[in-house]
């Protein structure tokens, strides 16, 4: 099988020699839409239809904001629902206007970093084969085999994004396709994807086997609401377990341990051992956990502003000490680690830069403190559609005016570019 090409100019991937990876991340869905996606055809649970900003047609506009941003990596994610709309059917002219993307990277010395699943699907795909039922593994390791030797160029590929937050909203909270409140079939839904995971890195490697593959695990702070209480203590620490430590241990140890509060342990196996190259690590907040009788499985997540940052857009808080604790748990792996997303929904710029700089700050203490960190992406290029907030969660480097589709950048767009030449790691 013809494997990805190595870029031009650059070290083995692993090696110490790479360059810091100062990248911005997007998804497809959030910038392009789908119109064979489960989220846009998804009629039980989802009424506003998402509205994005034509990226499918303004890429080369787009990328070349890249160039203007000075950016060495770029992480992008492919819509497997564009590329096979209907099961069965695979669309080249999907696979090729991916991989005129890559070509435009490689010309601009940008590193790509591909995602293949960032939360959306083919409709086909979730009604049938949804990821609680074991044929979903088969499935997407068509996708994923039918796409590796078609695309050249990519040596840092993201199997699953946020696999845990995928799990979570389909099927705990229920308000994403496959819109299941059921935990044993999210258990079982968990248990799959990373089954698949382990076949797409298998996949890849075998067509390049200096390839650098990782899933983008969403971690975040987790503090009990009040320090005096056992019941928000114990919940602090069943959620830090689960969210932030079990798919660390899944990939240490080749099993899943899941614990739920007053319940014997589950642990099931999963062929994860070993299969990562790096570690992506999506972080944005800290989260203070509360035990609420009356919420369901008597859980209650709250934002607090207790440093005195501010809230964001979306009422998260802005907690950069967080961003050290999550490193410092994901370098258990004792593998590279690379902060695959970090931003912030505001629409003050001001704000969005003193965020950038602290969390910047905060890796470069963990660096300082001998910490393999590679890379840092920032969420995101441009303004997007955000899941469950629609348009107005601001996270761009540069605005978007929804009604022109104009790109018009923020302050914070030079202050990266500035951070970017400055700031040596
Ligand atoms: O927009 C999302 C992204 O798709 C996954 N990580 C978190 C971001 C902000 O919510």
């Amino acid at each position: 099988m013809p494997g990805p090409s190595p870029a031009p100019g650059s070290g083995s991937p692993g090696s110490r020699r790479t360059p810091f990876l100062w990248g911005v991340a997007t998804s497809a869905f959030q910038l392009e839409g789908s119109p064979h996606a489960d989220w846009t055809s998804w009629d039980e649970i989802l009424s506003a239809k998402p509205t994005v900003t034509n990226h499918y047609e303004l890429y080369r506009e787009d990328l070349a904001l890249l160039r203007n941003l000075g950016v060495n990596a770029y992480r992008f994610s492919l819509e497997w629902s564009r590329i096979q709309p209907r099961e069965g059917v695979w669309d080249e002219g999907a696979v090729a206007h991916y991989q005129e993307i890559i070509d435009i990277l490689r010309r601009d010395n940008i590193e790509p970093m591909v995602t293949l699943h960032h939360f959306t699907h083919p409709l086909w795909f979730i009604k049938k084969y949804p990821w609680h039922e074991d044929a979903s593994v088969e499935h997407f390791f068509r996708y994923v085999e039918k796409i590796l030797p078609a695309l050249r160029g990519v040596r840092y590929w993201i199997t699953f994004n946020e696999p845990y937050v995928l799990v979570l909203a389909g099927y705990f909270e229920g308000c994403t396709p496959p819109a299941l409140k059921n935990v044993p079939l999210g258990v079982r839904a968990l248990k799959n994807i990373l089954t698949a995971h382990a076949a797409a890195y298998d996949i890849i490697h075998a067509g390049c086997p200096d390839a650098q593959v990782s899933v983008a695990h969403n971690m975040a702070a987790l503090a009990p609401w009040k320090r005096w209480n056992p019941l928000d203590k114990l919940l602090a620490r069943v959620a830090k377990y689960f969210y932030n430590h079990s798919l660390l241990d899944a990939f240490l140890a080749g099993s899943l341990r899941i614990k739920f509060p007053f319940k014997e342990e589950l642990v099931i196996p999963v062929p994860i051992k070993g299969k990562l190259d790096f570690f992506g690590v999506n972080y944005y907040t800290r989260i203070h956990m509360r035990f609420n009788p009356f919420k369901k499985m008597g859980v209650e997540m709250r934002h607090l502003d207790i440093d005195g940052r501010g809230l964001t857009d979306m009422g998260w808080e802005i907690h950069p000490r967080g961003l050290e604790k999550v490193l410092r748990y994901a370098s258990a792996l004792d593998v590279p680690l690379i902060i695959t997303e970090n931003g912030i929904a505001t629409r003050d710029s001001q704000k969005k830069i003193a965020f950038m700089k602290e969390h910047l700050d905060a890796v470069e203490r963990c660096r300082e403190r001998g910490m393999d960190i590679r890379g840092y992406f920032y969420w995101s290029l441009i303004d997007n559609y955000e899941w469950l907030q629609g348009l107005d969660a601001r996270f761009g480097l540069y605005r978007v005016d929804f009604d022109t589709l104009r790109r018009i950048p923020t302050n914070a767009a030079a202050y990266y570019s500035y951070l970017i030449k400055n700031r040596k790691f």
